[in-house]
């Protein structure tokens, strides 16, 4: 009895053996693609013919992940520019990179002094802002 059952366990063994020798993967989609597991989501090379290897990847660690699961890089969340495509690096920020308003939005260095309210407040437009250029001076006064 043990025999046969070792028998039919090589048998499903057998009949589900991937295509691909140990330590190898098959390219998802293609018929016999075969490649190294290490290179699957190595963000270096495309070794699968259809990208399969780089698809689908989570971001890398010097990068962050948008709501929407794009990869945008470390840094670039809370700066006051929008990169990922639904603005979630810029939304729900705790701490912002270079200015905050009152109401918790971030603005880049460009969006301080430069004439317009930014904020809703317009604390950003304040005199004795310490980033402002002199020649924006005028108008704020
Ligand atoms: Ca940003
Ligand atoms: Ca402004």
């Amino acid at each position: 009895m043990k025999g046969i059952l070792t028998f039919l366990f090589l048998v499903a063994l057998l009949g589900s053996a991937q295509p691909c020798p140990e330590g190898q993967v098959l390219c998802e989609g293609t018929e016999d693609e075969c490649i190294p597991e290490e290179y699957v989501c190595d963000y270096e090379y495309l070794d699968c013919s259809n990208d399969w290897d780089e698809t689908n990847c989570p971001c890398r660690p010097d990068q962050w992940t948008c709501a929407n699961g794009e990869c945008i890089w470390a840094g670039q969340d809370c700066d006051g520019y929008k990169h990922c495509g639904d603005n979630s690096d810029e939304t729900d920020c705790v701490t912002c990179r270079v200015f905050q308003c009152e109401d918790g939005k971030c603005l880049n260095k460009y969006q301080l002094c430069d004439g317009r309210d930014d904020c809703l407040g317009g604390e950003d437009e304040e005199p004795g802002c310490p980033k402002c250029d002199p020649r924006f001076l005028v108008r704020i006064i």
